[in-house]
């Protein structure tokens, strides 16, 4: 399938014209031994969002998942969540937006001054393995590439109403490559994602299961955990513990 969709990508590329969710299909990928490989669709008909949200996937748009086994522990894992908002902001930027990235796991075009953003795209990211080694992981990439604001939810975006057209393939190429290179050196990609971030520095209010903290975002700790500095306290959040986050 690689060679069918004329990729020279780093992962083996398997398209589909349209699936449930490609972070399914590259679950069982990945539970039937799979590595470096990346499931595409034109369209999701139930694509997912984290907390068992919706994912709207039209086609037009860029849904991809990959499979990888990393040796790491499961709290590195969230650095693959960073690692893939860097290089789809990245990528996008690539194609004439001014992407940025709101912590955890959303690319965001900055709307006026007050940190209001349009959601661009989202990460998914989805792990199984022991308490000290992960056993394999899926990054689930879901970019507003080739989409009228018609199709999408309130508060969202595309590449194509911001700026124009991409052609997907070659999109799709330049963000495996860009999240190839960023897992190779994991040290890279806290650095890298601070440039890109319109989080760090915000004042925010963040719900978790245990209570909502309101506060500075003042940084991100070596494995992609936020640090809110609220009034009396340094708290910090990590993303699997973050149902919203809103600038305040
Ligand atoms: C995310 O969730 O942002 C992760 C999205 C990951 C999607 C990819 S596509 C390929 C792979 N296969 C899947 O099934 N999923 C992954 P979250 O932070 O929970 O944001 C979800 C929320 O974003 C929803 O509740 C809506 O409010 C909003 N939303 C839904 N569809 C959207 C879209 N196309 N663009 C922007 N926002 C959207």
């Amino acid at each position: 399938p690689a060679v069918e969709y004329g990729l020279e990508a780093p992962f083996t590329v398997e398209y589909h014209d349209a699936v449930a969710s490609t972070n399914e299909l590259a679950r069982e990928r990945a539970v039937d031994g799979a590595a470096n490989v990346a499931v595409l669709a034109d369209e999701q008909t139930g694509g997912r969002g984290r907390l068992e949200r919706e994912w709207n996937s039209p086609p037009g748009g860029v849904w991809v998942s990959i499979v990888t086994r990393p040796s790491i522990a499961p709290a590195q894992a969230p650095l693959y969540t960073l690692a893939a908002a860097v290089a789809t902001a990245r990528v996008a930027r690539e194609a004439g937006v001014d992407a940025r990235i709101k912590w955890p796991n959303d690319v965001v075009i900055p709307d006026g001054d007050d940190g209001d953003y349009r959601k661009l795209a989202g990460v998914l990211t989805e792990m199984e393995g022991e308490t000290d080694r992960i056993e394999w992981l899926v990054v689930g990439i879901g970019v507003n590439a080739n989409l009228d604001a018609g199709d999408l939810p309130e508060g969202a975006t595309s590449v194509r109403e911001e700026a124009s057209d991409v052609d997907r393939r070659r999109f799709v190429q330049r963000l495996l490559e860009e999240f190839d290179r960023l897992r190779e050196d994991l040290e890279r990609i806290v650095p890298a994602w601070r440039e890109l971030t319109l989080t760090i520095g915000q004042r925010v209010r963040v719900d978790r299961a245990a209570g909502e903290v309101v506060g500075e975002a003042v940084d991100v700790t070596d494995t992609g955990a936020l640090v809110v500095e609220t009034d009396d306290e340094r708290v910090t959040v990590s993303a699997g513990d973050c149902e919203h986050l809103r600038p305040v």
